[in-house]
C-alpha cells in the first residue's frame, strides 16, 4: 500500500505537466493517445506532455514532437468539452492563464501533412475567468474546457489547436495540442479579415502584454477585463464571416442567446412546452420543436455511429442545426441589435487597450 502510494508520486514529479486526455463532442468520444506513443485512427495528435517555453519554437506548431494519427467527424456548432490531465493517474497541476483555440483548414484533405508553414489559424475561442478564477484552475478538478464550433464553417478537414498558457512562472509555459476533424459544415465560407489570422511559431512573442506578466504582473489580473489575450481577434459567428474584436464574454453569441436575455427566452420556451400550446397552433414552437428533433437526431447518430463508417446522418445534422441556429438569429432583432451594440463597445475598449 505505502509502496504504490510512494511508486504513484514518485511517478507525477517525473511526469510534469500534461496533455488532453479525451474531448467529448455531443456525446461522441474521442481518447486522446498517450504521450509520445503512435494511437492509429486517434483523432488528437500524439506529442509530449513537457511545456514549450519559447514561443518561437518550432513545437509551437502542436506540441514537442508532434505527429498525426487519423481524424474525427463532426457537426459545425458542436459543442465541445476538452478534459486535460497529467498522466491517467493525476490531475492537470497549473492554475494560471488563458485557454485558447483554433481552427486551421487542411487544403490537401488531409490534416496529417500539416506543418508550421502550411497552416494558417484563426482563433474560435479564449477563456480567462469563470466564477471569479482562471478557467484553467477548473481543470486541476478534472472539469471539462467547453467551445463552440462555429456553425458557419466552411465544410472540409481542419486542424484544432486548443492550448493552454500556463502563466505562474518566470517565464510563460505552452501546452499546445492538435486535433483532425472533417467538420460538417453549413455553407459558411471562412472569409475573415486579415488581421484574424495566425502562425504557429508566430504569432505569440516574448513582449506581447498577456505573456510578458507571466510570474509578476498576472497576480494583479483577476477578470477577463484586466488581461490582453495574445493572438489575433477572436473571429465573429453568423456575420458573413467577418472578423471583428470582441472580449471573451461574448465568444460565444450565437448559441448563448438564450443566456443573454433569459427572461424573455425562458418565457417563449416555457410557452412552448405547455401542452395546451403545441407547435402546430403556435409557429414559434415549431421553431423550438426542430431544434429539438435535431438535438435528438444528433444525439442518436452519435450513439449508433461505428468508426470508419459513413456520416450522412452528421452531415444531415449540421445543416439542420445551422439553420436552426440562423432561424434563432433572425427571429430576434431585439437581440442582435444588443449584440452588435455590445460588440461595438469592446471593439472600442480592446482599441483603447491595444492604443496605451
Ligand atoms: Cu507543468
Amino acid at each position: 500500500m505505502f509502496k504504490t502510494v510512494a511508486a504513484l508520486s514518485l511517478a507525477s514529479s517525473a511526469l510534469a505537466h500534461g496533455i488532453v486526455s479525451y474531448i467529448n463532442v455531443e456525446g461522441q468520444g474521442f481518447n486522446g493517445p498517450e504521450p509520445n506513443q503512435a494511437s492509429p485512427g486517434a483523432a488528437e495528435w500524439t506529442a509530449g506532455i513537457n511545456p514549450i517555453k519559447d514561443p518561437y519554437s518550432p513545437d509551437m506548431f502542436c506540441g514537442p514532437n508532434a505527429y498525426a494519427n487519423g481524424k474525427g467527424y463532426i457537426g459545425a456548432g458542436s459543442s465541445m468539452n476538452i478534459y486535460w490531465e497529467e498522466t491517467q493517474y493525476s490531475q492537470w497541476p497549473h492554475n494560471t492563464g488563458p485557454i485558447i483555440t483554433y481552427l486551421a483548414r487542411c487544403w490537401s484533405g488531409d490534416c496529417s501533412t500539416m506543418n508550421a508553414d502550411s497552416a494558417n489559424w484563426f482563433k474560435i475561442d479564449q477563456k480567462g475567468f469563470e466564477n471569479g478564477q482562471w478557467k484553467q484552475a477548473s481543470l486541476m478538478n478534472s472539469a471539462g474546457y467547453t467551445i463552440t464550433i462555429p456553425w458557419d464553417l466552411e465544410e472540409g478537414d481542419y486542424l484544432m489547436r486548443t492550448e493552454i498558457i500556463s502563466l505562474h512562472a518566470q517565464k510563460p509555459q505552452y501546452y499546445p495540442s492538435c486535433v483532425s476533424f472533417h467538420i460538417y459544415g453549413s455553407g459558411g465560407s471562412n472569409t475573415y479579415s486579415n488581421d484574424a489570422w495566425g502562425s504557429f511559431p508566430g504569432t505569440y512573442s516574448w513582449s506581447d502584454p498577456g505573456l510578458s506578466i507571466s510570474g509578476g504582473g498576472i497576480y494583479n489580473v483577476h477578470s477577463d477585463e484586466q488581461y490582453q489575450f495574445p493572438g489575433p481577434p477572436l473571429v465573429t459567428v453568423g456575420q458573413g464571416g467577418q472578423a471583428s474584436y470582441r472580449s471573451n464574454d461574448d465568444s460565444q453569441s450565437t448559441d448563448s442567446d438564450k443566456q443573454d436575455d433569459g427572461a424573455d427566452e425562458e418565457d417563449e420556451s416555457s410557452t412552448c412546452n405547455d401542452d395546451s400550446n403545441t407547435a402546430s397552433s403556435n409557429p414559434s414552437c415549431a421553431t423550438q420543436a426542430n431544434e429539438d428533433e435535431c438535438e435528438s437526431k444528433w444525439t442518436q447518430c452519435n450513439k449508433d455511429y461505428v468508426p470508419g463508417t459513413d456520416f450522412t446522418c452528421k452531415d444531415q445534422w449540421a445543416q439542420c442545426r445551422g439553420q436552426s441556429v440562423q432561424r434563432r438569429l433572425n427571429s430576434n432583432a431585439k437581440m442582435t441589435t444588443k449584440r452588435v451594440k455590445r460588440d461595438m463597445h469592446n471593439q472600442h475598449a480592446q482599441h483603447a487597450r491595444r492604443h496605451h
